[in-house]
C-alpha cells in the first residue's frame, strides 16, 4: 500500500533521479548557431562557422567546468526559417544562447522567441540599428550600417566629393545606411542628388548604374551585403564609370574581404569605412588571419569572421562568469555578464554598451591597395570608439 511516508519516499527518490539527471544535462552547455550555409548569403554562414570553429580549436570546448556543445542550423537567411530554427533550438534542443544570424530579417524574426525564453541571442553579422531593441536579450558583435556610414560621409567632401548618389539594397541595413550618410554629408555641406534602391534579392545593377552615369555624380556611395559587393564593382567597371570620373564608395561590405582579392585592379583607389579589414596591422589580427587561412585552406577571414570569433568570445567569458558550482547560469545571469564586455578584437578594442547591447568600436577609412600582390583594405584613419548614431536613447 502507498502509505503516506512511501509517497514521500518514491518521491525524494524520483526527484533525486530528475536532479542528477538534470544535473548531467546541465553540464552541456549547448550554443545553437542560425546561419545562412546555402543560399546567396552562404559566404556569411561560412565565414562566420570558420571563425567560430577557430575560437574553439584555440580555447578549447570545456569552460567554467561546462562542455560546450555546438548547433550549427542553416536557415538560408529565411526569415520563417530563422523563426523555427530558434524555436525548436530553445523548446527541444534546450541551447543556453542563440546566435549567428546573417542578416536582418532573420534576427527580427528571432528576436521574440528570445524574449519570450530568456534566451540571450548574439547577433554575429545583421547589422541594422534597431535589431538590439527587437529584444532586451540581444547583443551585438558584428556593427551597426550607421555606425561606419557616418565617418564616410564626414571624409567625402574633404576630399573633393560634394555631390553623391546613394545606391542601397532595399531593407533594413540599406536604409540605415542611406539615411545616416545622407544626414551627415548634407551637414557637411554636401548634397546627396539621387538616392537609389536595389532588391535584396538577385539585383540588377544595370539601369540603375545607367542612371548614376547620366547624374554624373562626384562620387557614387553603395551598400550591398556581403557577398553582392563583386558584382557591383564588376559592373560600375564594365561601364567605365571611374573613367568618367565617378568615385565609387561606401561601407566596407562593398569590398568585403571575401571577395576583394579577385576583384582585380579596377578595384584600386575605392575608399570605404569600416570596423574591420583583414589588413589591420595588430599582432592579434595578424595572428588570427594567419590561423584563419591555416584551418580553412587560405580563405582570408571578412568582417563576418570577426563577428563570430567575437560573439564566441562574449559567450565563453559571460559563461565563465556567470557560472556558480554545478549550475548551470540561467540566460539573465548569461546576459547580465554579455552586457559591458570589453577585450582586443582583431579588429581593435571593443566594448559591449550595458545600456543599449550594441558594439562600440573603432571605425577605419581604408583604401584599396596591392600589398605584395594582392589587394587589401589598408587603413589609413581611424575614429576611435563609435557608438550607434542610430540609438536614440
Ligand atoms: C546585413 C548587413 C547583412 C550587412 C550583410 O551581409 C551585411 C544585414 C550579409 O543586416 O542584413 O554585409
Amino acid at each position: 500500500m502507498l502509505t503516506p511516508k512511501r509517497l514521500f519516499l518514491a518521491t525524494a527518490v524520483a526527484l533525486t533521479l530528475t536532479a542528477n539527471w538534470a544535473q548531467a544535462q546541465d553540464n552541456t552547455f549547448k550554443i545553437g548557431l542560425i546561419l545562412p550555409m546555402t543560399g546567396q548569403q552562404a559566404s556569411t554562414g561560412r565565414q562566420i562557422e570558420a571563425a567560430v570553429r577557430l575560437y574553439m580549436a584555440q580555447n578549447g570546448d570545456t569552460v567554467a567546468g561546462k562542455k560546450i556543445q555546438l548547433i550549427i542550423k542553416d536557415d538560408a537567411a529565411t526569415p520563417d526559417q530563422s523563426k523555427r530554427l530558434a524555436q525548436d533550438l530553445v523548446v527541444n534542443e534546450k541551447v543556453n544562447v542563440l546566435g549567428g544570424f546573417g542578416v536582418t530579417p532573420a534576427a527580427l524574426a528571432a528576436a521574440p522567441i528570445a524574449t519570450q525564453s530568456k534566451t540571450p541571442l548574439v547577433v554575429m553579422a545583421a547589422a541594422t540599428s534597431s535589431i538590439t531593441d527587437a529584444s532586451p536579450y540581444i547583443v551585438r558583435t558584428s556593427f551597426t550600417l550607421p555606425q561606419v556610414s557616418v565617418s564616410l560621409a564626414d571624409w567625402a567632401p574633404k576630399n573633393g566629393i560634394k555631390k553623391v548618389v546613394t545606391l542601397v539594397s532595399d531593407y533594413g541595413p540599406g536604409i540605415d545606411a542611406e539615411k545616416f550618410f545622407n544626414q551627415r554629408l548634407t551637414f557637411n555641406g554636401g548634397q546627396v542628388v539621387e538616392s537609389l534602391r536595389v532588391p535584396l534579392r538577385g539585383p540588377d545593377f544595370a539601369p540603375f548604374l545607367q542612371k548614376v552615369r547620366d547624374i554624373k555624380p562626384d562620387a557614387l556611395f553603395v551598400f550591398v551585403p556581403s557577398g553582392a559587393g563583386a558584382a557591383v564593382m564588376k559592373q560600375f567597371l564594365e561601364r567605365g564609370m571611374d573613367k568618367a570620373g565617378i568615385r565609387l564608395i561606401g561601407t566596407g561590405d562593398v569590398t568585403d574581404d571575401d571577395q576583394l582579392n579577385d576583384m582585380g585592379d579596377g578595384a584600386l583607389g575605392v575608399v570605404t569605412s569600416h570596423h574591420y579589414s583583414a589588413s589591420h596591422p595588430s599582432a592579434m589580427n595578424k595572428k588570427f588571419v594567419e590561423a584563419f587561412q591555416k584551418a580553412n585552406k587560405g580563405m582570408r577571414p571578412n568582417f563576418m569572421a570577426v563577428g563570430g570569433y567575437d560573439g564566441m568570445r562574449v559567450i565563453y567569458e559571460a559563461l565563465r562568469a556567470s557560472a556558480k558550482g554545478a549550475a548551470m547560469p540561467t540566460g539573465d545571469a548569461l546576459l547580465a555578464s554579455m552586457k559591458g564586455q570589453i577585450f582586443e578584437s582583431p579588429r581593435g578594442q571593443i566594448f559591449i554598451d550595458a545600456q543599449t547591447r550594441d558594439i562600440v568600436q573603432n571605425v577605419y577609412l581604408r583604401k584599396v591597395e596591392k600589398k605584395d600582390g594582392q589587394l587589401y583594405n589598408v587603413e589609413f584613419d581611424v575614429i576611435k570608439d563609435v557608438k550607434d548614431p542610430g540609438k536614440t536613447r
